[in-house]
C-alpha cells in the first residue's frame, strides 16, 4: 500500500498499486460510527476520485473487528424533527450512491445501521467470515434512515429484510452471502487483500466499459425491464465507438493482453 494520508480524523486515504484508492474508516474509539464529519470526509474523497483519471476503483474498509457501527448515536441524540429534516446526511448519501466508479467494501466485524447501509452502497462486498450485518435502529426506537428499508429488501428479499429491520437481529457473513448481500466470504485476515486484488482486476478493464456496466446494472433497480434493456443497448452501441473496445477485440485476436486507456 502506498502513502497514507490522514485527511482529517475519521478516514485515512492511501493508494494500492496505481489505480485503487483505499479509504480506511478510522474512529476505533467509537467503533467507526459514521458521524457527519465521517460522511463529509468520505464524500470529499469520492468527489476528488470521481475526476481523477488515475483512480479506477475504490475500496472502503474498517478494522478487523468493525466496519462501522452505524450513525454516531451521540450525534443522533442532538437531532430534533427539524434538524433531522435539514441535516446534510441525505446529501452525503446521494453523493456516495452517485459515484460512478466501482466501489468495493471489505467488511470485517460489525456493519450495523448506517454501517450496513454504507456496505449496501458498495457495488461489491467482500466479507470476513466473522462479519455481522444488521439494522439495529429498532432497538433505539427508530428505523433505518439511509436507505436501509429500501436497499436491504432489494438485496436480501422481504423475509430476511423484515426479520432484520423489525427484530434488530444481526446476520452472519454466511447468511449474508446466501441472501445476496455479499459477493464473497473470506477468512478475516484476507478480506482486504481479496478486495484489493478484485479492485485491481476491475481497474485493469476499460474504465468506459466499467462505468457503463455499473450504470446499466444499477438502472435495473430504477427502471422497468424494457427501458433498462433500451439503456443497455444504447451503452453497448456507444462503446463500439471507443478505442478501448477496439483494443479489447484486437488484443484477443492477437493473443495479447489489452491495454485500456479509457478512450
Ligand atoms: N455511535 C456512537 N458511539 C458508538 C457507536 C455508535 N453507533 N457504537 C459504539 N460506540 C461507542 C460506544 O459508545 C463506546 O464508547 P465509550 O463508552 O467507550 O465512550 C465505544 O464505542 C465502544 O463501544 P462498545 O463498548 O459497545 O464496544 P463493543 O465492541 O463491546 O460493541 C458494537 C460493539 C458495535 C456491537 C456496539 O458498540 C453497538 O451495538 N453499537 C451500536 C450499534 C447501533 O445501534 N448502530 C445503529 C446506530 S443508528 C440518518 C440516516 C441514517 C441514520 C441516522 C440518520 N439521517 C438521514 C438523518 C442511521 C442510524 C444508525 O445507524
Amino acid at each position: 500500500m502506498n502513502t497514507t494520508t490522514n485527511i482529517d480524523d475519521d478516514i485515512l486515504l492511501s493508494r494500492y498499486q496505481e489505480h485503487v484508492l483505499v479509504i480506511t474508516l478510522n474512529r476505533p474509539e467509537a467503533r467507526n460510527a459514521l458521524r457527519n464529519q465521517s460522511l463529509r470526509e468520505i464524500t470529499t474523497a469520492l468527489h476528488a476520485a470521481a475526476s481523477d483519471d488515475t483512480v479506477r476503483a475504490v475500496v472502503i474498509h474498517g478494522s478487523q473487528t468493525v466496519f462501522a457501527a452505524g450513525a454516531d448515536i451521540k450525534e443522533m441524540a442532538q437531532l430534533n424533527a427539524i434538524s433531522a429534516l435539514t441535516d446534510s446526511r441525505p446529501e452525503f448519501w446521494k453523493i456516495i450512491s452517485a459515484f460512478h466508479k466501482p466501489l468495493l467494501g471489505a467488511v470485517n466485524g460489525y456493519a450495523l445501521g448506517a454501517g450496513c447501509e454504507l456496505a449496501m452502497h458498495m457495488d461489491i462486498v467482500i466479507a470476513g467470515e466473522n462479519a455481522k450485518f444488521g439494522q439495529p435502529e429498532i432497538n433505539l426506537g427508530t428505523i433505518p434512515g439511509a436507505g436501509g428499508t429500501q436497499r436491504l429488501i432489494k438485496a436480501v428479499g422481504k423475509a430476511l429484510a423484515m426479520k432484520m429491520v423489525l427484530s434488530g437481529e444481526m446476520i452472519n457473513a454466511q447468511t449474508a452471502m446466501a441472501a445476496g448481500l455479499v459477493a464473497e466470504v473470506t477468512s478475516d485476515d484476507t478480506t482486504l487483500e481479496r478486495a484489493l486484488t478484485l479492485a485491481c482486476t476491475i481497474a485493469a478493464k476499460s474504465p468506459l466499459a466499467i462505468r457503463l456496466a455499473k450504470e446499466a446494472l444499477l438502472l435495473s433497480f430504477e427502471m422497468p425491464l424494457s427501458a433498462g434493456l433500451n439503456a443497455e443497448r444504447k451503452s453497448f452501441s456507444l462503446l463500439a465507438a471507443s478505442d478501448d473496445r477496439n483494443e479489447g477485440i484486437a488484443a484477443f485476436l492477437e493473443k495479447r493482453k489489452p491495454l485500456f486507456l479509457g478512450k
